[in-house]
């Protein structure tokens, strides 16, 4: 496989800009299609350290569908190789190595599951069970089909929505009315995440992953306006983000650690962005879906940790791999 493709200074363009590639495996769950609703059929392989994977996560609790979709979650340090369901093997210094690597033996990482359904070391080489030239990225969450043996999705934005709709029959009736894309919030849901994707979601990647001063201004600056206008918006009193009188799929966006290890630091959501953290407080405290599924050791790990090549950038980033220890409380009391 070429380097070019683990090489996170490499997915930037000559103009320091990075751009995220799209997702490959686009199909659904979906009523009466190829992939149906059904009880023990899926396995979603997911990273704690991932905020996409996290919403999948969080959608899969609020909707009451783990008897439907089984987890499966890899190692958080990220090897040269991609995610592994094992630690990547050290070199003699202790650190991960630059070369071709192999994944060592379980470190008893908590919550690491190793992969259940095939033994993989990597998960990319479930990617290659399904196409063997496979050239795209190994990315998480990756929705997989144990019956067909295939990937049904790896595009969290399109996993929730699904998950959301298409199991709704075969569930009780608390969950299947929990509806994360209602039609009176569309609209606003659907403006919003034009916006809040490009200049916050993607947009503490595209400011971290910056190899130029002047990339990364033109995204600090978007991603903070972007938050200052959510701050404002949150000022009115409302709970929700789209403004619904329950929760959406627009307030699944729970992504914390970015201020020191990706330079989002014109300010923090404790300290500067009183509204937001109401909101983001209420969340972790008031939602099992999503306390019982945020992991800070393994989201403040994986950046730490994560090996040269595939992450030369994280390494560029923080070369000692020290883990910060704050902020403590992870999220403040109510
Ligand atoms: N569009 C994807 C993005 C997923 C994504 O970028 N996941 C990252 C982890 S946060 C990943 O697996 N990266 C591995 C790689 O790109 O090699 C989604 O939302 O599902």
């Amino acid at each position: 496989m070429a380097d070019d493709k683990r090489d996170i200074t490499k997915w930037a363009s000559k103009d320091g800009q990075f751009r995220r590639q799209a997702s490959s495996f686009r199909d659904q769950i979906q009523v009466g299609g190829k992939f149906p609703p059904e009880e023990g059929r899926y396995m979603l392989y997911v990273s704690l350290a991932c905020p996409w994977a996290h919403r999948t996560l969080i959608v899969r609790k609020l909707k009451g569908l783990e008897r439907f979709i089984d987890v499966a979650i890899v190692h958080p340090y990220m090897g040269n190789l991609g995610w592994s369901f094992c630690p990547p093997v050290r070199d003699s210094e202790g650190g991960y190595p630059k070369t071709e690597g192999e994944v060592g033996e379980p470190d008893g990482f908590p919550d690491v599951t190793g992969d259940p359904l095939y033994g993989a070391k990597f998960l990319r080489e479930l990617y290659f069970k399904v196409d063997p030239d496979y050239s795209g990225r190994f990315t998480v969450p990756t929705l997989w089909d144990k019956k067909t043996q295939t990937i049904v999705n790896n595009e969290s934005s399109e996993i929730i929505r699904f998950f959301n709709t298409e199991f709704n029959s075969l569930l009780e009736d608390k969950y299947a009315k929990v509806d994360l894309y209602p039609e009176s919030g569309r609209a606003e849901i659907d403006d919003q995440t034009k916006w809040v994707y490009d200049t916050v979601n993607n947009g503490v990647y595209k400011t971290g992953f910056a190899t130029t001063q002047e990339a990364y201004e033109s995204n600090i600056y978007p991603l903070f306006e972007s938050l200052d206008r959510l701050e404002k918006m949150l000022g009115d009193g409302r709970q929700y983000i789209a403004n619904t009188d329950e929760l959406s799929e627009a307030d699944i966006r729970f992504d914390p650690v970015y201020v020191q290890h990706f330079k989002t630091n014109l300010g923090t959501i404790r300290h500067d962005y009183p509204n937001l953290n109401r909101w983001l407080k209420n969340l972790y405290w008031n939602f099992d879906a999503f306390k019982s599924t945020t992991n800070f050791d393994h989201i403040k790990a994986s950046p730490a940790i994560a090996a040269q090549q595939y992450t030369k950038s994280h390494s560029q980033i923080n070369p000692t791999r020290i883990t910060p220890a704050g902020p403590k409380p992870d999220i403040e009391p109510l």
